[in-house]
């Protein structure tokens, strides 16, 4: 051990809420220099079959979601094995904690457990070393990824007809940060006329990504309501879309088919819907699971026949090297969805994260549907040089908690920081 390394001292956790009034894990790890460092853990609602295991209590309480298992995991298990360690030691203590639980999915402590120490740890490492934490997680973090903004919400997301989950809006025109925000607060406060006068007062509640979820059918209803605001902002030039189709809880095993814009569907037909809309739609420039999580061949479809736009695998990957491997080699994605909770710690997130930059897949970093004010995905995506930040829409401090840490590492970085812009897809 380096001389002087700051080591572990303490480990707590508690149950908190997320922004569905759902239980989640906030931890703190404290380090013997009196620093603490502490994360909240996300959770998500459209899960793929190929995340780490997100451990609940199964009892009355909380509709059987309390987390006090996992939290007692975590005092009892991973807090006595991690006592004395060196908190700058990322590496080790994550590996330490997936040997601990021995499973291939987190399955024995929980992914919710292990990742609430492993980001606290980060955090508290950066605060012992008095640093910023995408400074900590790497020297060459400078990159302020473009906000992919979810304004509308269909599917698991919202209480309409809306197959797809997510109608997003890219800046990649603006020339910072600072007015990539700016331009998506105010194409969101414009949609919400145009709504109003369209569909009506309804149509402006809100979804679970903090986009509005309005009583819609069909993507192309989304797309036109999308782009009418983007025009009356006056942004047509500045913006491009991103769509999450978020298709494993379209299919239907037994048919083999989709449900999608009002009908069944084969994998074919999927594929030709995801041609017409990009046709009709030439601005879309991302499409995330276009297809269920074990439909490969339809993937490579996809890939195929669209080759201008980013094919983002999250069900697909699950931010897992041994999926990503497998999705890479039958060439069944372009870009990576990088959630950390799929995972279940940063260094397995990061390590996968780069491994797509390697293979020419750019990361898409992403929120979950489940989510704190915790910002810590954004200084992981300013550390990896991400160049899209899948964020929700600007609403409620669970989302605003992103845009305003990335708002702060614009400043702080001053002249260093490099907004993505129009080469979202080529950075890193
Ligand atoms: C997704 C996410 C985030 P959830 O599908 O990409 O928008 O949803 O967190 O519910 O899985
Ligand atoms: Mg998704």
């Amino acid at each position: 051990m380096a001389m002087n390394a700051p080591t572990i001292t303490d480990i707590r956790a508690l149950e908190i809420i997320d922004n569905r009034g759902r239980p989640t894990i906030r931890a703190r790890v404290y380090v013997d220099t009196g620093h603490c460092g502490y994360a909240d853990v996300p959770c998500g609602s459209s899960t793929g079959s190929y995340e780490a295991f997100d451990l609940r209590d199964g009892e009355s309480r909380y509709s059987g979601r309390g987390v006090r298992r996992a939290i007692a995991n975590i005092h009892d298990v991973l807090r006595p094995a991690l006592l004395g360690q060196e908190v700058t030691a990322q590496r080790q203590l994550d590996h330490l904690m997936v040997e601990l639980d021995g499973t291939k999915n987190k399955s024995r402590l929980g992914g919710n457990a292990i990742l609430a120490i492993s980001m606290a740890a980060a955090q508290a490492a950066a605060a012992a070393l008095d640093m910023p934490l995408y400074r900590y997680l790497s020297a060459e973090g400078h990159v302020l990824a473009v906000p992919q903004a979810c304004l509308i919400n269909g599917g698991l997301h919202a209480g309409n007809d809306l197959d797809a989950q997510e109608f997003c809006i890219m800046p990649v025109g603006s020339p910072t940060m600072a007015e990539a925000t700016r331009l998506v607060c105010e194409v969101f406060d414009t949609l919400k006329v145009v709504l109003e006068k369209k569909h009506g007062k309804l149509s402006t509640n809100f979804g679970e990504d903090g986009g509005f979820a309005p009583p819609l059918r069909a993507s192309r209803q989304a797309m036109d309501l999308l782009s009418e605001a983007v025009e009356q902002a006056g942004y047509a030039d500045d913006v491009v879309y991103g769509l999450d189709i978020a298709a494993t809880p379209l299919y239907d095993r037994a048919s083999g088919t989709y449900r999608f814009d009002g009908r069944q569907r084969t994998s074919d037909e999927m594929v030709a819907v995801m041609e017409e809309l990009v046709l009709d739609y030439p601005k879309i420039v991302s499409i995330e699971d276009p297809m269920q999580q074990d439909d490969l061949e339809g993937w490579k479809a996809v890939v195929d026949a669209l080759p201008g736009v980013l094919i983002v695998g999250d069900d697909l990957t699950a931010t897992n090297m041994e999926r990503l491997r497998l999705a890479i080699g039958a060439g069944a994605m372009t870009a990576l969805l990088c959630k950390v909770n799929q995972i279940g710690t940063v260094t397995e997130a990061m390590d996968a994260a780069r491994f797509a930059q390697r293979h020419r897949c750019p990361v898409v970093m992403s929120v979950r549907s489940g989510e704190t004010e915790d910002d810590i995905l954004t200084d992981i995506s300013v550390a990896l040089n991400a160049g899209v930040f899948k964020i929700g829409g600007p609403r409620g401090s669970d989302r605003g908690a992103n845009f305003n840490r990335f708002l702060e590492i614009e400043a702080e970085l001053g002249p260093v920081a490099r907004y993505a812009g129009r080469d979202y897809a080529r950075l890193a």
